[in-house]
């Protein structure tokens, strides 16, 4: 089944400049880019985007390292691209991703994490809509 899932290049990565590395583990994958854009974040966006976690007792770190510098935000499309770009980045802490993964290459902790990717369809039309409109998704 052909699917669409939203991913974000985090700030830790962008600061070391390891967009086309990431970019070329997405692609190397079979996953093609179909939207992308560079911005930063507020914080109403970060916490909107992450409003899931609102409760957790790490939410306001997170929204503090999201907005501190640049982020890529890309839709993807795929096969199965909700599960395969996950499998690609590897678990949440680089400390238990498997080898070859995004994370496991570039993450720097369990927070500080180089990706983001969707995690189910819900959340994957929510977080596509949520940093792009349907005329910034080529066909
Ligand atoms: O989907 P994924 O990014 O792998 O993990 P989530 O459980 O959805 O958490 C979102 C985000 O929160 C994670 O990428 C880093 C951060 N985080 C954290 O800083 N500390 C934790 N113990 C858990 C998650
Ligand atoms: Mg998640």
């Amino acid at each position: 089944m052909i699917q669409r899932t939203f991913s974000i290049i985090k700030p830790d990565a962008t600061a070391r400049n390891l967009e086309g590395k990431i970019l070329a583990h997405i692609q190397d994958a079979g996953l093609n880019v179909v939207a992308m854009k560079k911005i930063r974040m507020t914080k109403e966006q970060a916490e909107g985007f992450y409003y899931v976690h609102k409760e957790r007792p790490f939410f306001q770190s997170l929204v503090d390292f999201m907005t501190s510098g640049p982020v890529v935000c890309s839709v993807l499309e795929g096969e199965n691209a909700i599960e395969n770009y996950r499998a690609i980045m590897g678990a949440t802490n680089p400390a238990d991703a498997a080898e070859g993964t995004i994370r496991k290459e570039f993450a720097e902790n369990i927070e500080a994490n180089s990706v983001h990717g969707s995690d189910a369809p819900e959340t994957a039309e929510y977080e596509i809509h949520y940093f792009f409109n349907n005329l910034e998704i080529t066909g």
